[in-house]
Order: C-alpha cells, then sequence, then structure tokens
C-alpha cells in the first residue's frame, strides 16, 4: 500500500473508531476492567490506533470529600486500580503511535525542545527521527518493571536532550552549563546549577506543567508498592518546583487528549490532570 491511501485508511479507522467509541461511552462507563499484560509478541492485538476515553462517572467517587493524606491514598488506590501493564517494547510503541499523536498526523515533537519530527508512527520511526523515550521518573530512581512501562510519565525526546538531562532532579537553573535547541524561538530547556548548587533541569515553559503532573501521578501509583531501586531523592529536590509549575502551565487540550489516550491503554488515568486542583489539597507528599 502507498503512504497516502494509507494515511485515509488510518483515518477512516480513526473516524470509526471515534464513532464506536461514542456509542459505547454512551451505553455506560466501565471502570477498571483491564488487568491483563500484554506480551512483546501481542502487540497486534493492541488497536491500530487507539481512541481517547475520558473520565467515567464515579471514577474518583471515593477521593470525594478527602484531603490530605487521606486523600493520597485514595487517589493511590485509584490509579492502582485495574491497570494493564504493556511491555516495554509495546508501551514505547503506543507512546510513539498513539499518545504523543493525539491528533494522528504522524508528527511528534520533543518534550524538551519543541523539535517537530514527522512521519513517525512507531519506536523505529521515533529512532530514525533522533527521538527516544524519556523517563520523567528516572529508571535508576525506580522506573523499573510496570513502572518502566507506564505512558503517563514516557515521553519522546530528543536523543541528545534526553542524554543531558540523565537523571538529575528538574529545578529552575541559575547558572546555565548547556542550553537545548529551540525551534520554535521560545525560550529553551537547559541544564545547569540551581540557587543551591545542585545540578539541575529545566524544561522549557510549555512542558513545565506536563512533567509536574508526570512526577506527581508517578508518586502517587508507586509511592506504597515501591518498585526496585524506588527513591524519593529527586522528589524530594523537586516538589516545591514541580508545585510551582504545575500552577504557571495548566493542562491544556493535547495534555487532556494525552491522558485519554493512555487511560484507553493502560486502564488508568493522571488525576493531576483530570483535577488539578487536587495538589492542593494534598500540601505535602510524605519525604519517605
Ligand atoms: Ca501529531
Ligand atoms: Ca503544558
Ligand atoms: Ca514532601
Amino acid at each position: 500500500m502507498t503512504r497516502r491511501p494509507l494515511i485515509a485508511a488510518r483515518r477512516l479507522f480513526f473516524a470509526a473508531s471515534l464513532c464506536l467509541g461514542m456509542l459505547t461511552a454512551a451505553c455506560g462507563p466501565e471502570l477498571g476492567t483491564l488487568d491483563d499484560v500484554v506480551a512483546d509478541d501481542d502487540e497486534s492485538a493492541l488497536p491500530f490506533h487507539v481512541t481517547p476515553e475520558s473520565i467515567p462517572a464515579g471514577y474518583y467517587s471515593s477521593a470525594t470529600g478527602k484531603s490530605g493524606s487521606d486523600l493520597l491514598v485514595a487517589l493511590s488506590d485509584i490509579v492502582s486500580r485495574g491497570t494493564r501493564s504493556l511491555s516495554y517494547s509495546a508501551a514505547r510503541e503506543k507512546m510513539f503511535a498513539d499518545v504523543e499523536d493525539p491528533d494522528n498526523d504522524d508528527a511528534i515533537d520533543c518534550v524538551y525542545t519543541g523539535r517537530i519530527a514527522r512521519g513517525v508512527s512507531s519506536t523505529s520511526g521515533g529512532s530514525a527521527a533522533k527521538l527516544n523515550t524519556e523517563h520523567t521518573w528516572p529508571q535508576s530512581l525506580g522506573a523499573r518493571g510496570v513502572a518502566q512501562t507506564d505512558i503517563h510519565h514516557l515521553w519522546a525526546s530528543d536523543i541528545d536532550s534526553n542524554s543531558r538531562r540523565s537523571n538529575y532532579p528538574f529545578g529552575v537553573v541559575k547558572t546555565v552549563t548547556w542550553t537545548a535547541p529551540n525551534p520554535d524561538g521560545q525560550p529553551p530547556s537547559k541544564l545547569g546549577k540551581d540557587d543551591g548548587g545542585r545540578l539541575v533541569f529545566e524544561p522549557h515553559d510549555r512542558t513545565k506543567g506536563d512533567i509536574a503532573r508526570s512526577i506527581f501521578y508517578f508518586y502517587t501509583r508507586y509511592y506504597r508498592s515501591r518498585p526496585t531501586d524506588f527513591s524519593l531523592g529527586n522528589f524530594n529536590v523537586e516538589e516545591a518546583t514541580l508545585r510551582r509549575w504545575h500552577e504557571s502551565d495548566p493542562p491544556d487540550a493535547a495534555e487532556i487528549s494525552h491522558n485519554d489516550l493512555v487511560y484507553a491503554i493502560q486502564g488508568n488515568r493522571n488525576p493531576y490532570i483530570d483535577h488539578p486542583e487536587y495538589l492542593k489539597e494534598i500540601p505535602d507528599f510524605p519525604d519517605r
């Protein structure tokens, strides 16, 4: 099949899936029914393009009226329920094919530079476009096993920017040691020392909030189960700054679509995108 009919077929499939999804939604929501693991050789079982799914009725009912540690525990229960764990390769494939491309035009942008790579619909397409997979919560600090493949905290990233960020905490750079490319002309992401002399990575403004909410989600999802190597070493340095970035860069339509797509794939949602006010209701995440 040549490329143009392929794109047309994908769009037709996407439109058909959307209609089907709306019909299904009209028949009533389903809560947490997915608990299977998709193995590497089972990727063909995943839909060709996933239909985004919005918040089902009652999803947050057990969090209603709670605050502080009660709310954190309630949210942790909610996001840990009915999850579907993909293999790492399947998760990356869905990230490149669907989650990072809500408008399904095969154009994907780097979370740190905003560079737009075109013609990307798979992990191998991402590699060819010099993109790889960024774990906002570093693998070395606990993004292992199920947490490694959790698409809520995975982002397509330029290989070079990803490697510059390494596993440094996020923070506000006062003394710059490296500046990322900024093809969009906006102030760039950078690496450097914060006002305490610590090496930190500061993303550009339009993904500061997205990254903050990814990290708060990761904490909420995994602070009780504690995957191998789990550490709050970065989080405790980042927390206050991430709270400010959550306020300065609130969820937009693209981030909401991102959440709806991850939910359709892995069966849980990022509560801080759906309910940004929850973060104020939890004034401090336990430091240990
Ligand atoms: Ca796109
Ligand atoms: Ca944003
Ligand atoms: Ca804390």
